[in-house]
């Protein structure tokens, strides 16, 4: 999905709304995400410099930005809390959003939704591991968040997405965009379509677990993709999570899913180089490491013998999504180049293939 570019002048005016101090001294475009605009501001006040992280908000994609904002406040408030005026909480740290000069969350201007947070120093995120111990960091980092947020009566937040994490949901829009083909594109992804009409059955497994009881409803951070964790310069562990856009009641194994999907390819999300897309078993199991010491015993039985199936599931679902954006006509996600979509569709399915041909490898023993 595009968006208007926009200038300096615009651009300026709408991060001189927050209350910052000092003087603007330069704004660059950071590229990251599929769904929001980024950037990155630089102000200096005598002879300390300090930068600030800015996004504007896809309010096609989140229609409720007013939603949103009320959860990332309600969980970053939560945490905080915990902190107790430290500046980190067992080691991490903690998004700070910056209000608006009026006070406010987040800023309702010409140019478009905005909201801004203090940039963290020193760190960096990575799209992919260079030490498989990178994995584990981000996986003790994603289950450390769920279970600090275990405390949060998920009722205080609210659905943005609806049906965001249900694979059913999913598998529905896929098939409604397959019945309208509305760009003719069905013919030239036939494979794919095959792909996901046969896995099927894989979709309704969480939906009726959840409402037998046997998994419950926790509140997830749902879009757990390593270049969400930032790593400490100097000491090279997980410090901080970032994009909270998508934390709400959901299943825990979708954030243990996702980590998967992303963090153990083998491959980028969107390769066109098929013979290059897997899931490195070494990192896999780094990764349940890391989820079992961050979730510290609260996950049930039940939720770690299905980690393997959720890293399958999750997989699926993302790539259902991928297909029915690219059946839509690139109509949510951002696409820089012709059949985008359709690539990021086939790593995911290619990988739930590999996977299910390493089934044996995935299950869980630890406890
Ligand atoms: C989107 O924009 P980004 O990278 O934070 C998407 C996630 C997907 C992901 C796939 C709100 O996240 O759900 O897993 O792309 N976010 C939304 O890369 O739909
Ligand atoms: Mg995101």
């Amino acid at each position: 999905m595009s968006r208007p570019v926009i200038g300096y002048e615009q651009l300026a005016a709408a991060v001189r709304q927050f209350a910052i101090d000092g003087e603007l001294v330069d704004i660059q475009p950071l590229q990251r995400g599929h769904i929001h605009d980024t950037f990155v501001s630089t102000w200096s006040t005598g002879s300390e410099q300090r930068r600030y992280l800015h996004q504007r908000m896809n309010d096609k994609v989140f229609q409720d930005i007013p939603a949103v904002m009320h959860n990332i406040e309600t969980v970053s408030r939560h945490l905080w809390r915990k902190m107790d005026g430290k500046r980190t909480l067992d080691g991490f740290q903690v998004l700070d959003l910056v209000s608006t000069r009026e006070d406010r969350g987040y800023l309702v201007s010409d140019s478009g939704q905005w909201r801004t947070y203090s940039f963290i120093e020193n760190t960096s995120s990575r799209d992919q591991c260079s030490r498989p111990e990178q994995a584990f960091e981000a996986a003790r980092a994603f289950g450390w968040f769920t279970s600090q947020l275990a405390d949060l009566d998920a009722g205080h937040l609210r659905e943005t997405l609806p049906k965001f994490f249900s694979t059913p949901h999913r598998l529905q829009q896929f098939e409604d965009a397959l019945a309208e083909d509305p760009r003719n594109r069905a013919k030239g992804c036939i494979g794919e379509i095959r792909f996901a009409q046969t896995r099927r059955d894989m979709a309704f497994v969480i939906d009726r677990m959840i409402t037998s009881g046997e998994i419950p409803v926790r509140t997830v951070h749902g879009d757990t993709k390593l270049n969400n964790v930032l790593f400490c310069n100097d000491t090279g562990r997980a410090l901080c999570i970032v994009d909270l856009d998508t934390c709400m009641p959901g299943y825990s194994l979708y954030d243990f899913g996702d980590l998967v999907r992303f963090t153990a390819a083998t491959s980028a999300e969107d390769e066109q180089d098929q013979s290059k897309v897997g899931t490195d078993l070494t990192l896999y199991r780094q990764l349940v490491n890391g989820y079992l010491e961050g979730t510290r015993g609260a996950l049930s039985d039940a939720e770690i013998d299905l980690m393997p199936f959720a890293a399958r599931l999750v997989t699926y679902t993302i790539g259902l999504r991928f297909l029915a954006d690219h059946l839509a006509g690139d109509v949510y996600f951002k696409v820089h180049r012709p059949g985008h979509n359709l690539d990021r569709a086939r790593v995911q399915f290619r990988m739930v293939e590999k996977m299910e041909q390493q089934a044996d490898e995935m299950v869980v023993t630890a406890r």
